[in-house]
């Protein structure tokens, strides 16, 4: 029963030991940015579906997507991007050192999106054939940051 209970405890600490290890432990705006850049997939994601019929064209739908995605990209991106937290100097992220040493250059990329998502905004309830070169506008924005911004997986 004693063995019992303290083989028990013991595997409770390992447990909540590899728990610790194993969390992402990151930085609160990395978290932040992470969730964001989530937010935007999701919704992109819907729309794409729709765009390719692959789910049904929902206008309420579409515009809530498109909201969100225009929401998201009026968030300014400085404080979530702080000093220290390239994929040079933390794990968990794949952000490349190049957003600092060019940041203008990487806000240009965001201001790409917020152009891309306030066009997309406009047509979103207008039917579905509208999507398709909406969307395909607001991937390209995605992209174009990705190729530059972002370490491959
Ligand atoms: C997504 C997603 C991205 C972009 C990108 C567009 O849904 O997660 O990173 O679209 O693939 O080119």
């Amino acid at each position: 029963m004693k063995f019992t209970a303290t083989s028990f405890a013991m595997a409770t600490a390992v447990a909540a030991l590899g728990t610790a290890a194993f969390a992402q432990d990151l930085p609160a705006p990395v978290k932040a940015r992470q969730g964001q850049f989530n937010i935007l997939a999701i919704n992109l994601g819907i729309l794409g579906d729709m765009a390719r019929g692959k789910a049904p064209y929902d206008a309420e739908a579409a515009q809530g997507a498109a909201d969100t995605i225009v929401a998201v990209s009026m968030i300014h991106e400085a404080p979530l991007f702080p000093e220290g937290t390239s994929e040079m100097d933390i794990d968990g992220t794949r952000a490349k050192a190049e957003i600092w040493d060019d940041w203008d250059g990487f806000a240009e990329k965001w201001s790409g999106l917020g152009q891309a998502a306030a066009s997309l905004q406009q047509v979103a309830a207008t039917g579905q054939e509208a999507l398709g070169p909406a969307v395909g506008q607001l991937g390209g924005a995605c992209k174009a940051c990705h190729d530059t911004y972002r370490a491959p997986e």
